[in-house]
């Protein structure tokens, strides 16, 4: 890529950014419903939770399925929330960049891992910048779902549910709220009014706990994340400044050297010539 093209490409950014911050800026969230998204890895059991979340009972609205099924951000309102269902991560990058987008709306993130032990490395990643972007917020607005309890001992669960505690508390300096849920311990305990099933599912505990956090403190985690986003374009723009001086610099050295190559030769040749002349025609 030449300067030139380096520089409009500078620029293309800088108006993407600041159309994104004045975007930012215009959006008044405090009139918004709150929004709680599901994120994780793929055939996690999101889109089965949001559907048990929204009373879906016997008929998906959210699809689910074995292999990758959702690969785009759907949503539903019930309870007074918007639910957004994202594609699971690390299909491609496409898939997560579109999960991405429906977390940075969120005000409470379900991060949704199965029971197969601790969190992975991607998933750590993942969560990283999500959790920066949450501040003080991160603790309360980010919940870790272990999803699929009805497939192991309760003592297996326990175990990983630690693990991944201690992981978000080193890794992530996080501390959040973990629930253990079971889709289909809930799905089956409803479809057959089988109350103890539904207790052992936790669905509704995670239920109340949600409707409570939205309560407490939607608002507040909207106009955190929102300074984190301007905060982050603030700095994207001074980086993009600082390159297209740099740029500049680049671009303009080889005439200043070339212009002062003039000024040396006029210094060193013709100047002592001209004199030479004159101190000739005076003597004349
Ligand atoms: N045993 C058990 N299976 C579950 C549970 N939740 C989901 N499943 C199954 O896990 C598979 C994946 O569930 P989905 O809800 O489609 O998973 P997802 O995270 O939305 O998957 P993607 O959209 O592909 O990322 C499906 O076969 C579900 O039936 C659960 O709590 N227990
Ligand atoms: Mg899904």
């Amino acid at each position: 890529m030449n300067a030139k093209q380096r520089v409009e490409r500078l620029i293309k950014q800088a108006q993407l950014i600041l159309k994104e911050k004045k975007h930012q800026l215009d959006t008044n969230n405090e009139s918004e419903t709150p929004v709680v998204a599901t994120w994780g890895l793929m055939n996690a059991g999101k889109s089965y939770l949001l559907n048990m979340l929204t009373h879906n009972i016997d008929k998906e609205y959210f699809k689910t399925n074995d292999i990758r099924e959702t690969a785009e951000v759907h949503r539903l309102v019930a309870d007074g929330c918007v639910f957004l269902d994202t594609p699971g991560l690390d299909a491609n990058a496409e898939d997560n960049a579109e999960a991405l987008k429906g977390v940075a709306q969120a005000d409470v993130v379900l991060f949704v891992h199965q029971l197969q032990g601790e969190l992975e490395q991607v998933e750590v990643d993942f969560l990283k910048e999500v959790a920066n972007s949450f501040g003080k917020y991160a603790s309360e607005n980010i919940i870790i779902v272990i999803s699929k309890i009805d497939k192991e001992s309760p003592e297996k669960v326990k175990e990983i549910q630690e693990k991944i505690l201690k992981q978000c508390r080193d890794e992530l300096g996080f501390s959040p709220q973990c629930f253990q849920i079971s889709n289909t311990r809930y799905h089956k305990g409803e479809k057959e009014h089988k109350d103890v099933l539904i207790e052992q599912s936790h669905i509704l505990l995670l239920r109340d706990h949600i409707q409570k956090l939205i309560k407490e403190n939607a608002n507040h985690v909207r106009k955190q994340r929102k300074n984190h986003k301007l905060q982050q374009y603030q700095t994207e723009l001074v980086a993009i400044e600082r390159e297209l001086k740099q740029l500049q610099t680049e671009i303009f050295t080889p005439y200043y050297q070339a212009l002062k190559k003039v000024d040396d030769h006029i210094l060193d040749v013709i100047r002592p010539e001209v004199k030479a002349r004159e101190k000739q025609y005076n003597e004349l």
